[in-house]
């Protein structure tokens, strides 16, 4: 029995072990990092922009934005102060309908939220199935400290990459660094290649 169980958790945790990136422990818990107070914008006073470098800028109102097709999917999210958590379940849009057809030169983006936070990555980062707008967490609506209504979901970079209380998408033909990033955080924030400081 004892012999059973130890290798069952061995096996385990390897499994688990290559989805840790360097430097990063697991933890269960789901901490909060914001760097300012959590903004409280009422649904009917809430839409979603795309703007920048667009042929015509888009917008939704929150019921429009709920009223678009949008999926569940289950990620491990990477924190720069060093936790992991895994298999996290979140509801959202996927960037890819909210961008479809929308004919753009941009090369980059800038996430903006309530209360002035934004941070920038690569167009592509948002694309093919690896962003989202997600509006819930675990089944339930999205905590406000959590970035409800909704929040930015980029979960291959750092999880600073993805904008709480986000509301819109500026497209730019050049690179332009947000909140951390100014303030010495990468530009990039690949978890795989410990990108946290610039120079990383
Ligand atoms: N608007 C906003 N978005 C933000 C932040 C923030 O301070 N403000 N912090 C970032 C950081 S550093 C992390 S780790 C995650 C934290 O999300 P959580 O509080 O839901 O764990 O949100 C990111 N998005
Ligand atoms: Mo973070």
């Amino acid at each position: 029995m004892s012999i059973i169980t130890r290798g069952f958790r061995g096996r385990r945790e390897a499994a688990s072990a290559d989805r840790v990136p360097p430097g990063q422990y697991v933890t269960r818990d789901f901490p909060v990092l914001s760097a300012g107070p959590t903004p409280h914008t009422p649904l009917d006073r809430w839409d979603f922009s795309i703007d920048g470098e667009v042929d015509e800028p888009r917008r939704w109102t929150w019921e429009e934005f709920r009223a678009l097709p949008s999926e569940e999917v289950t990620r491990d999210i990477h924190c720069v102060t060093k936790w992991t958590k895994l298999d996290t379940v979140w509801r959202g849009v996927s960037v890819d309908t909210l961008l479809d057809g929308v004919e753009t030169s941009a090369d980059h983006v800038v996430q903006y939220s309530d209360g002035g936070y934004t941070t920038n990555l690569p167009l592509e980062d948002l694309l093919d199935g690896k962003a989202w707008i997600a509006f819930e967490y675990e089944g339930e609506p999205l905590e406000p400290a959590h970035g409800g209504p909704a929040r930015v979901l980029v979960p291959h970079l750092y999880f600073w990459k993805s904008a709480k209380w986000v509301r819109g998408l500026r497209l730019l033909d050049h690179d332009e660094p947000g909140f951390w990033e100014v303030n010495g955080y990468h530009h990039y924030g690949d978890p795989w290649r410990e990108q946290r400081y610039w120079g990383d």
